[in-house]
């Protein structure tokens, strides 16, 4: 017999063993991204097949765009996913980060024609200045938030800067898909599977200057360098493709990465709700490691000590190759720390 459980003033009946639904409030809900994303996370795929979820989705108060969320909504519903209770659209970041445990930041405002990156991050900044104060506010006390929405390291920076309730560990930024990128093209060269691929990490900002670090990866345990012997390709080809690869999708399909994208989010949250040895890259609150500046958010390999929280790891070595493109990359965060210091500095 199962047991009898009320919500909303209806009864379920659920195997008594169903943990309780889990709070996930997703924005740009009515975006590309997210088109490819909601239906995995509703699935079951971002936090296993035992967890109900309630998607808490937030767009821009725009009549049209409203109206599309309403019909993405639809689109989950018509799906019948068991373990997707309730689906909740608004315009309203409290509305939307009410007690969520995870907050998914997908939407920002794309760069526009002539528009200068200050100007993007300028516009961005007042979007993440209202939503991080909103988590604050609202968010579940064990609340982790993840930035999609670029520029993604900055504006995760700014977000977090507005908590006072929740510590900065709490935020982190996506270099995810780089790392995936990276891991295929260095698959593809080697002739492997790609996941003998290991200890790969994407370090300093998700943008064209970003280090994926060759050096310290590893395929079946041996040190990328010595199983891919052409210097020229990983020095130049491979980082230039991975640095590049958003740019060629865009150029083949006219609109940028969204599968790949949303599956890159999967993988990050998932990696970060996973405890074990396994290294993998995320953007997070530098503390002066690999020298980024302290209070930067700067992709880097960490590891998943309990669900949720991890730590950097920091015996990655680099010579003076690595340490040069590590510094180009050191320098844009600064840069762009240094354009909205005034979003960083409000509190
Ligand atoms: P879309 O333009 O398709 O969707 C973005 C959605 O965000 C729009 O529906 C828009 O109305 C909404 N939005 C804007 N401001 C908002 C706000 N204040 N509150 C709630 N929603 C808001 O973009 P999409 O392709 O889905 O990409 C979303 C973001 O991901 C972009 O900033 C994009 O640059 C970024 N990406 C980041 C990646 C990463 O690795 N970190 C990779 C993929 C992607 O390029």
């Amino acid at each position: 017999m199962k047991q009898g459980m009320e919500h909303k003033g209806r009864v379920y009946l659920k195997p008594s063993t169903q943990p309780p639904p889990l709070r996930v409030a997703v924005t740009g809900a009515a975006g590309q991204i997210c088109y490819s994303l909601l239906k995995r996370i509703a699935a079951g795929e971002m936090f296993g097949k035992e967890t109900p979820v309630i998607l808490q989705l937030l767009e821009i108060p725009n009549e049209k765009v409203q109206k599309a969320l309403a019909g993405v909504a639809m689109e989950l519903e018509d799906c019948a996913f068991p373990l997707l209770e309730e689906v909740h659209c608004t315009s309203q970041p409290e509305e939307a980060f009410k007690d969520a445990e995870w907050c998914l930041l997908v939407g920002s405002k794309p760069r526009g024609p002539g528009m200068e990156r200050a100007d993007l991050l300028k516009d961005n900044g007042h979007i993440f200045v209202t939503q991080g104060r909103a988590i604050d506010a609202v968010a579940a006390e064990n609340c982790r938030i993840v930035v999609v929405g670029n520029p993604c390291n900055t504006n995760c920076m700014i977000a977090a800067a507005q908590a006072r309730r929740l510590p900065p560990e709490r935020f982190t930024a996506m270099v995810r898909l780089d790392q995936n990128r990276a891991a295929s093209q260095l698959a593809k060269k080697a002739c492997v599977p790609v996941d003998v691929i290991e200890q790969l990490a994407i370090f300093g900002n998700h943008s064209p200057s970003q280090f994926p670090d060759f050096s310290n990866a590893t395929i079946f345990g041996i040190p990328v360098p010595e199983v891919i012997e052409d210097v020229a390709w990983l020095e130049e080809t491979f980082i230039e493709t991975v640095r590049k690869r958003g740019a060629d999708i865009i150029a083949a399909r006219g609109v940028s990465s969204a599968l790949s994208a949303a599956n890159a989010i999967i993988d990050h949250v998932k990696s970060l709700c996973t405890p074990g040895k396994t290294i993998h890259s995320m953007a997070v609150r530098s503390s002066g490691e690999y020298g980024f500046g302290e209070g930067l958010w700067a992709g880097m390999p960490v590891r998943t000590t309990a669900p949720g929280t991890y730590e950097i790891v920091t015996n990655f070595h680099h010579d003076a190759f690595a340490k040069s493109k590590l510094l180009i990359t050191q320098e844009e965060l600064e840069s762009e720390r240094e354009m909205v210091k005034d979003f960083i500095s409000l509190n």
